[in-house]
Protein backbone atom coordinates (compact mmCIF):
# COMPACT_ATOMS: atom_id res chain seq x y z
CA UNK A 1 0.00 0.00 0.00
CA UNK A 2 2.29 2.33 0.94
CA UNK A 3 4.47 1.59 -2.10
CA UNK A 4 1.59 2.01 -4.40
CA UNK A 5 1.44 5.58 -2.57
CA UNK A 6 5.02 6.37 -3.38
CA UNK A 7 4.33 5.42 -6.80
CA UNK A 8 1.25 7.94 -6.94
CA UNK A 9 -0.85 4.95 -7.72
CA UNK A 10 -4.57 5.93 -6.39
CA UNK A 11 -4.90 3.12 -3.87
CA UNK A 12 -8.76 1.60 -3.54
CA UNK A 13 -10.71 2.93 -0.62
CA UNK A 14 -14.34 3.42 0.04
CA UNK A 15 -15.77 6.31 -1.40
CA UNK A 16 -17.60 8.80 0.82
CA UNK A 17 -19.90 11.35 -0.82
CA UNK A 18 -22.12 13.83 0.46
CA UNK A 19 -25.39 16.06 -0.58
CA UNK A 20 -26.13 18.88 0.90
CA UNK A 21 -29.61 20.81 0.57
CA UNK A 22 -30.14 24.22 1.93
CA UNK A 23 -33.92 23.33 4.03
CA UNK A 24 -37.15 25.36 2.22
CA UNK A 25 -34.31 27.86 0.75
CA UNK A 26 -35.96 30.73 -0.88
CA UNK A 27 -38.79 30.97 2.58
CA UNK A 28 -35.82 30.32 4.88
CA UNK A 29 -33.81 33.22 3.09
CA UNK A 30 -36.88 35.54 3.32
CA UNK A 31 -36.98 34.64 7.02
CA UNK A 32 -33.20 35.38 7.69
CA UNK A 33 -33.83 38.60 6.50
CA UNK A 34 -36.89 38.97 8.10
CA UNK A 35 -37.00 37.27 11.54
CA UNK A 36 -40.19 38.58 12.72
CA UNK A 37 -42.11 36.43 9.95
CA UNK A 38 -40.52 33.00 11.21
CA UNK A 39 -43.30 31.79 13.01
CA UNK A 40 -45.82 32.32 10.47
CA UNK A 41 -46.50 30.09 7.52
CA UNK A 42 -44.13 31.77 4.57
CA UNK A 43 -44.94 31.01 0.73
CA UNK A 44 -42.79 32.33 -1.46
CA UNK A 45 -44.47 33.17 -5.12
CA UNK A 46 -43.82 33.50 -8.67
CA UNK A 47 -46.38 36.28 -9.84
CA UNK A 48 -46.90 36.18 -13.92
CA UNK A 49 -48.13 39.41 -13.17
CA UNK A 50 -52.27 38.50 -14.92
CA UNK A 51 -53.91 39.10 -12.04
CA UNK A 52 -52.96 40.43 -8.56
CA UNK A 53 -53.21 36.60 -7.16
CA UNK A 54 -52.11 34.50 -10.44
CA UNK A 55 -48.64 32.74 -10.40
CA UNK A 56 -47.74 29.82 -8.77
CA UNK A 57 -46.15 28.81 -5.22
CA UNK A 58 -42.29 28.83 -5.56
CA UNK A 59 -41.49 27.35 -2.40
CA UNK A 60 -42.94 27.44 1.47
CA UNK A 61 -41.68 27.08 4.73
CA UNK A 62 -42.49 23.51 7.29
CA UNK A 63 -44.95 25.87 8.73
CA UNK A 64 -46.95 26.80 5.66
CA UNK A 65 -46.63 23.11 4.58
CA UNK A 66 -48.05 21.75 7.63
CA UNK A 67 -51.50 23.35 5.94
CA UNK A 68 -50.94 21.73 2.42
CA UNK A 69 -48.58 24.14 0.32
CA UNK A 70 -46.84 22.94 -2.06
CA UNK A 71 -44.28 24.02 -4.91
CA UNK A 72 -45.38 24.60 -8.02
CA UNK A 73 -49.44 24.96 -6.66
CA UNK A 74 -51.11 27.90 -7.50
CA UNK A 75 -50.72 30.86 -5.29
CA UNK A 76 -55.33 30.71 -5.16
CA UNK A 77 -54.78 26.99 -3.75
CA UNK A 78 -52.17 27.98 -1.29
CA UNK A 79 -54.31 31.08 -0.47
CA UNK A 80 -57.38 28.75 0.05
CA UNK A 81 -55.53 26.60 2.45
CA UNK A 82 -54.05 29.14 4.41
CA UNK A 83 -57.24 30.52 4.16
CA UNK A 84 -58.10 32.60 7.98
CA UNK A 85 -54.38 32.19 9.15
CA UNK A 86 -52.00 34.85 9.23
CA UNK A 87 -49.84 34.14 6.75
CA UNK A 88 -46.87 35.93 4.66
CA UNK A 89 -47.12 35.79 1.05
CA UNK A 90 -43.76 36.99 -0.96
CA UNK A 91 -42.56 37.76 -4.22
CA UNK A 92 -39.28 35.77 -5.13
CA UNK A 93 -36.45 37.58 -5.45
CA UNK A 94 -33.97 35.61 -7.42
CA UNK A 95 -30.64 38.16 -7.35
CA UNK A 96 -30.91 37.55 -3.73
CA UNK A 97 -31.08 33.55 -3.14
CA UNK A 98 -28.18 33.72 -5.62
CA UNK A 99 -25.92 35.26 -3.71
CA UNK A 100 -26.57 33.87 -0.44
CA UNK A 101 -26.21 30.59 -2.27
CA UNK A 102 -22.91 31.73 -3.66
CA UNK A 103 -21.88 32.80 0.08
CA UNK A 104 -23.02 28.85 1.07
CA UNK A 105 -21.39 26.98 -2.01
CA UNK A 106 -18.07 29.13 -1.12
CA UNK A 107 -18.50 27.29 2.57
CA UNK A 108 -19.31 23.45 1.14
CA UNK A 109 -16.54 23.86 -1.57
CA UNK A 110 -13.84 24.69 1.12
CA UNK A 111 -14.80 21.32 3.41
CA UNK A 112 -14.49 19.08 0.00
CA UNK A 113 -12.13 17.40 -1.94
CA UNK A 114 -13.88 18.01 -4.60
CA UNK A 115 -17.32 19.92 -5.20
CA UNK A 116 -20.20 20.16 -7.13
CA UNK A 117 -23.14 22.46 -7.20
CA UNK A 118 -25.88 20.97 -8.38
CA UNK A 119 -28.82 23.20 -8.14
CA UNK A 120 -29.00 26.72 -6.20
CA UNK A 121 -29.35 25.52 -2.62
CA UNK A 122 -27.89 21.81 -3.46
CA UNK A 123 -24.14 20.16 -3.97
CA UNK A 124 -22.26 17.22 -3.84
CA UNK A 125 -18.91 17.00 -2.21
CA UNK A 126 -16.26 14.10 -2.07
CA UNK A 127 -14.99 13.87 1.26
CA UNK A 128 -13.52 10.43 0.67
CA UNK A 129 -9.77 11.64 1.31
CA UNK A 130 -10.28 13.98 3.85
CA UNK A 131 -12.25 11.33 6.13
CA UNK A 132 -10.09 8.51 4.87
CA UNK A 133 -13.32 6.69 3.92
CA UNK A 134 -14.34 6.54 7.96
CA UNK A 135 -18.24 7.28 8.32
CA UNK A 136 -17.63 8.29 11.49
CA UNK A 137 -15.37 10.68 10.79
CA UNK A 138 -18.10 12.06 7.91
CA UNK A 139 -21.24 12.41 10.22
CA UNK A 140 -18.31 14.62 12.04
CA UNK A 141 -17.20 16.51 9.08
CA UNK A 142 -21.08 16.64 8.35
CA UNK A 143 -21.83 18.52 11.94
CA UNK A 144 -19.59 21.07 11.27
CA UNK A 145 -20.36 22.24 7.82
CA UNK A 146 -24.13 22.01 9.19
CA UNK A 147 -22.37 24.37 12.20
CA UNK A 148 -20.59 26.49 9.70
CA UNK A 149 -23.35 27.47 7.14
CA UNK A 150 -25.69 28.04 10.29
CA UNK A 151 -23.20 30.46 12.04
CA UNK A 152 -22.38 32.26 9.21
CA UNK A 153 -24.85 32.26 6.99
CA UNK A 154 -27.74 31.90 9.45
CA UNK A 155 -29.61 28.70 7.74
CA UNK A 156 -30.26 24.77 8.44
CA UNK A 157 -29.55 22.71 5.47
CA UNK A 158 -30.14 18.55 5.47
CA UNK A 159 -26.82 16.34 4.71
CA UNK A 160 -27.38 12.52 3.28
CA UNK A 161 -23.77 10.66 3.49
CA UNK A 162 -23.28 7.51 1.58
CA UNK A 163 -20.65 5.73 -0.63
CA UNK A 164 -22.05 7.66 -3.77
CA UNK A 165 -23.88 10.25 -5.34
CA UNK A 166 -27.24 8.48 -5.83
CA UNK A 167 -27.06 7.19 -1.67
CA UNK A 168 -25.82 10.31 -0.63
CA UNK A 169 -28.80 12.66 -2.31
CA UNK A 170 -31.46 9.68 -1.03
CA UNK A 171 -30.07 10.27 2.36
CA UNK A 172 -30.48 13.69 2.40
CA UNK A 173 -33.63 13.44 1.28
CA UNK A 174 -34.88 10.96 4.38
CA UNK A 175 -34.70 13.73 7.20
CA UNK A 176 -35.53 17.44 6.67
CA UNK A 177 -35.56 20.10 7.90
CA UNK A 178 -32.24 20.64 9.34
CA UNK A 179 -31.12 16.55 9.08
CA UNK A 180 -28.37 14.26 9.03
CA UNK A 181 -28.86 10.91 7.41
CA UNK A 182 -25.36 8.68 7.60
CA UNK A 183 -25.64 5.10 5.04
CA UNK A 184 -22.90 3.50 5.62
CA UNK A 185 -21.87 0.70 2.54
CA UNK A 186 -23.43 -2.33 4.59
CA UNK A 187 -26.60 -0.45 5.04
CA UNK A 188 -27.32 0.71 1.59
CA UNK A 189 -29.35 -2.48 0.33
CA UNK A 190 -31.70 -2.28 3.91
CA UNK A 191 -32.19 1.77 3.27
CA UNK A 192 -32.90 1.90 -0.20
CA UNK A 193 -35.12 -1.17 -0.74
CA UNK A 194 -38.76 0.22 1.44
CA UNK A 195 -38.20 3.18 -0.26
CA UNK A 196 -40.44 4.13 -3.09
CA UNK A 197 -38.53 3.78 -6.94
CA UNK A 198 -39.52 7.59 -7.96
CA UNK A 199 -37.13 8.45 -4.62
CA UNK A 200 -34.68 7.77 -6.96
CA UNK A 201 -32.96 10.60 -8.91
CA UNK A 202 -34.05 9.69 -12.49
CA UNK A 203 -37.18 8.48 -12.05
CA UNK A 204 -39.98 11.19 -12.05
CA UNK A 205 -43.46 10.50 -12.39
CA UNK A 206 -43.88 8.68 -16.18
CA UNK A 207 -41.06 6.59 -15.22
CA UNK A 208 -42.58 5.67 -11.85
CA UNK A 209 -45.92 4.92 -13.99
CA UNK A 210 -44.45 2.96 -16.35
CA UNK A 211 -42.41 1.13 -13.69
CA UNK A 212 -45.74 0.26 -11.33
CA UNK A 213 -47.76 -1.17 -14.72
CA UNK A 214 -44.14 -3.35 -14.36
CA UNK A 215 -45.39 -4.34 -10.40
CA UNK A 216 -42.35 -2.41 -9.31
CA UNK A 217 -43.45 -0.11 -6.77
CA UNK A 218 -40.08 0.26 -4.27
CA UNK A 219 -36.17 0.39 -4.98
CA UNK A 220 -36.05 -2.89 -3.57
CA UNK A 221 -38.72 -4.69 -6.44
CA UNK A 222 -36.58 -2.59 -8.94
CA UNK A 223 -33.35 -3.74 -7.69
CA UNK A 224 -34.61 -7.56 -7.90
CA UNK A 225 -35.88 -7.18 -11.26
CA UNK A 226 -34.08 -8.45 -14.64
CA UNK A 227 -31.95 -6.08 -16.14
CA UNK A 228 -32.06 -7.16 -19.57
CA UNK A 229 -36.10 -6.68 -19.13
CA UNK A 230 -34.94 -3.08 -17.96
CA UNK A 231 -32.97 -2.57 -20.81
CA UNK A 232 -35.95 -3.91 -23.41
CA UNK A 233 -38.79 -1.22 -21.43
CA UNK A 234 -36.03 1.68 -20.83
CA UNK A 235 -33.33 1.60 -23.36
CA UNK A 236 -29.57 0.76 -22.47
CA UNK A 237 -28.93 4.41 -20.63
CA UNK A 238 -31.84 4.98 -18.35
CA UNK A 239 -32.56 0.83 -17.73
CA UNK A 240 -28.70 -0.05 -17.08
CA UNK A 241 -29.36 2.99 -14.32
CA UNK A 242 -31.78 1.55 -12.76
CA UNK A 243 -30.77 -0.99 -12.29
CA UNK A 244 -27.34 0.00 -10.87
CA UNK A 245 -29.15 2.42 -9.03
CA UNK A 246 -31.35 0.59 -7.42
CA UNK A 247 -29.00 -1.64 -6.07
CA UNK A 248 -26.92 0.96 -4.54
CA UNK A 249 -23.87 1.12 -7.18
CA UNK A 250 -22.82 4.41 -8.96
CA UNK A 251 -19.73 5.77 -9.60
CA UNK A 252 -20.53 8.79 -11.33
CA UNK A 253 -17.40 11.53 -10.02
CA UNK A 254 -18.52 14.81 -7.95
CA UNK A 255 -16.77 17.26 -10.30
CA UNK A 256 -16.86 20.79 -10.86
CA UNK A 257 -18.98 21.82 -13.57
CA UNK A 258 -16.12 24.77 -15.11
CA UNK A 259 -19.36 26.75 -15.62
CA UNK A 260 -16.90 29.72 -15.86
CA UNK A 261 -15.68 29.12 -19.51
CA UNK A 262 -18.88 27.71 -21.32
CA UNK A 263 -21.17 28.19 -24.63
CA UNK A 264 -24.35 28.42 -24.41
CA UNK A 265 -27.75 29.00 -26.65
CA UNK A 266 -31.29 29.07 -25.25
CA UNK A 267 -34.81 29.57 -27.55
CA UNK A 268 -38.32 30.09 -26.42
CA UNK A 269 -40.46 27.10 -27.59
CA UNK A 270 -43.91 27.74 -29.80
CA UNK A 271 -46.31 26.38 -27.30
CA UNK A 272 -45.72 25.64 -23.75
CA UNK A 273 -45.02 21.48 -23.81
CA UNK A 274 -43.35 18.57 -22.56
CA UNK A 275 -42.95 16.79 -26.21
CA UNK A 276 -40.19 15.59 -26.06
CA UNK A 277 -39.62 15.48 -30.54
CA UNK A 278 -40.56 19.25 -30.92
CA UNK A 279 -38.20 20.19 -28.32
CA UNK A 280 -35.64 18.03 -29.23
CA UNK A 281 -36.23 20.09 -33.24
CA UNK A 282 -35.29 23.10 -31.90
CA UNK A 283 -32.12 21.53 -29.63
CA UNK A 284 -30.85 19.85 -32.47
CA UNK A 285 -30.97 23.96 -34.00
CA UNK A 286 -29.01 24.79 -30.91
CA UNK A 287 -26.46 22.21 -30.82
CA UNK A 288 -25.45 23.15 -34.39
CA UNK A 289 -25.01 26.85 -33.19
CA UNK A 290 -22.93 25.49 -30.68
CA UNK A 291 -20.86 23.54 -32.57
CA UNK A 292 -20.11 26.02 -35.62
CA UNK A 293 -19.06 28.20 -32.23
CA UNK A 294 -17.40 25.68 -31.29
CA UNK A 295 -15.04 24.95 -34.53
CA UNK A 296 -14.50 28.55 -35.09
CA UNK A 297 -12.40 28.55 -31.52
CA UNK A 298 -11.11 25.39 -32.15
CA UNK A 299 -12.36 24.11 -28.80
CA UNK A 300 -13.86 20.81 -27.19
CA UNK A 301 -16.44 19.92 -24.73
CA UNK A 302 -16.41 18.06 -21.65
CA UNK A 303 -19.59 18.70 -20.02
CA UNK A 304 -23.35 18.90 -21.55
CA UNK A 305 -25.88 20.48 -19.86
CA UNK A 306 -29.46 21.50 -20.99
CA UNK A 307 -31.66 24.46 -18.73
CA UNK A 308 -35.73 24.69 -18.92
CA UNK A 309 -37.25 27.09 -18.25
CA UNK A 310 -40.71 25.82 -17.00
CA UNK A 311 -44.06 27.50 -17.53
CA UNK A 312 -43.98 29.07 -14.08
CA UNK A 313 -40.66 29.95 -14.88
CA UNK A 314 -38.58 27.92 -12.43
CA UNK A 315 -35.63 26.98 -14.26
CA UNK A 316 -34.40 23.72 -14.04
CA UNK A 317 -30.69 21.91 -15.28
CA UNK A 318 -29.54 18.72 -16.10
CA UNK A 319 -25.74 17.96 -17.45
CA UNK A 320 -23.60 14.89 -18.49
CA UNK A 321 -19.83 14.72 -17.88
CA UNK A 322 -18.24 12.95 -21.06
CA UNK A 323 -15.36 10.45 -20.47
CA UNK A 324 -13.21 12.56 -22.67
CA UNK A 325 -13.86 15.70 -24.55
CA UNK A 326 -14.65 15.68 -28.27
CA UNK A 327 -16.23 18.05 -30.21
CA UNK A 328 -18.50 16.11 -32.45
CA UNK A 329 -22.23 17.51 -32.89
CA UNK A 330 -23.55 13.81 -32.97
CA UNK A 331 -22.09 13.63 -29.37
CA UNK A 332 -23.18 16.54 -28.21
CA UNK A 333 -26.39 15.91 -29.84
CA UNK A 334 -27.08 12.28 -28.46
CA UNK A 335 -26.30 13.69 -25.24
CA UNK A 336 -28.76 16.88 -25.42
CA UNK A 337 -31.37 13.92 -26.21
CA UNK A 338 -30.64 11.75 -23.24
CA UNK A 339 -30.87 14.67 -20.39
CA UNK A 340 -34.08 16.29 -22.18
CA UNK A 341 -35.57 12.43 -21.88
CA UNK A 342 -35.17 11.72 -18.45
CA UNK A 343 -35.56 15.61 -17.39
CA UNK A 344 -39.29 15.43 -19.19
CA UNK A 345 -39.87 12.01 -17.86
CA UNK A 346 -39.49 13.94 -14.01
CA UNK A 347 -41.22 17.14 -15.23
CA UNK A 348 -45.11 17.62 -14.38
CA UNK A 349 -45.27 20.87 -15.82
CA UNK A 350 -44.49 21.84 -19.65
CA UNK A 351 -41.56 23.58 -20.40
CA UNK A 352 -41.42 27.29 -22.11
CA UNK A 353 -38.08 27.87 -23.07
CA UNK A 354 -34.93 25.29 -23.44
CA UNK A 355 -31.45 26.11 -23.96
CA UNK A 356 -28.09 24.03 -24.50
CA UNK A 357 -24.40 24.34 -22.67
CA UNK A 358 -21.49 23.00 -22.82
CA UNK A 359 -18.49 23.08 -20.95
CA UNK A 360 -15.33 22.12 -19.72
CA UNK A 361 -13.98 23.42 -23.15
CA UNK A 362 -10.25 22.27 -23.89
CA UNK A 363 -8.23 23.43 -27.22
CA UNK A 364 -9.55 21.30 -29.89
CA UNK A 365 -8.23 17.45 -29.90
CA UNK A 366 -7.27 17.52 -33.82
CA UNK A 367 -4.90 19.84 -32.70
CA UNK A 368 -3.45 18.20 -29.54
CA UNK A 369 -2.81 15.13 -31.90
CA UNK A 370 -1.42 16.25 -34.44
CA UNK A 371 1.32 17.94 -32.00
CA UNK A 372 2.03 15.16 -30.67
CA UNK A 373 3.39 13.27 -33.31
CA UNK A 374 4.97 16.01 -34.57
CA UNK A 375 7.88 15.16 -31.86
P1 LIG B 1 -35.80 22.33 -3.21
O1 LIG B 1 -34.50 22.01 -2.55
O2 LIG B 1 -36.47 21.27 -4.02
O3 LIG B 1 -36.88 22.78 -2.12
P2 LIG B 1 -36.69 23.62 -0.80
O4 LIG B 1 -35.26 23.95 -0.54
O5 LIG B 1 -37.61 24.79 -0.87
O6 LIG B 1 -37.26 22.64 0.30
P3 LIG B 1 -36.56 21.38 0.99
O7 LIG B 1 -36.51 21.72 2.44
O8 LIG B 1 -37.54 20.27 0.73
O9 LIG B 1 -35.23 21.18 0.36
O10 LIG B 1 -35.65 23.58 -4.15
C1 LIG B 1 -34.77 24.67 -3.88
C2 LIG B 1 -35.39 26.00 -4.27
O11 LIG B 1 -35.76 25.98 -5.64
C3 LIG B 1 -36.66 26.31 -3.51
O12 LIG B 1 -36.43 26.94 -2.27
C4 LIG B 1 -37.42 27.17 -4.47
C5 LIG B 1 -36.97 26.71 -5.84
N1 LIG B 1 -38.02 25.86 -6.46
C6 LIG B 1 -38.94 26.46 -7.33
O13 LIG B 1 -38.86 27.66 -7.60
N2 LIG B 1 -39.94 25.67 -7.88
C7 LIG B 1 -40.07 24.34 -7.61
O14 LIG B 1 -41.00 23.67 -8.12
C8 LIG B 1 -39.11 23.73 -6.70
C9 LIG B 1 -39.21 22.27 -6.35
C10 LIG B 1 -38.12 24.53 -6.17
MG1 LIG C 1 -33.71 22.48 -0.54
Amino acid sequence: MEYMRMLGVATLQTRVVMLVDLDYFFAQVEERRNPSIRDKPVVVCVYSGRTEESGVVSTANYIARRFGVRSGMPIILAKKRLKGVEAVFLPVDHDYYEEVSERVTTILRGNADDFERVGIDEAYLEVSRRVEGDFGRAAALAQLIKGEVRDREGLTCSVGVGPNKVVAKIAADAKKPDGLTVVRPGEVVPFLSPLPADSLIGVGKKTAERLEALGVKTIGDLANYDVQRLIECFGKSLGTYLHNASNGIDDEPVQERGEAESISRIATLKEDTLDLRGIIEVTDRLCKEIHESLVQRGLSFKSVGIVAVMKDLSIRTRSRTLESPTDDVGVLRGAVKELFERFLGESEIEARRVGVRVSGLVKGMETQRRLTSFF
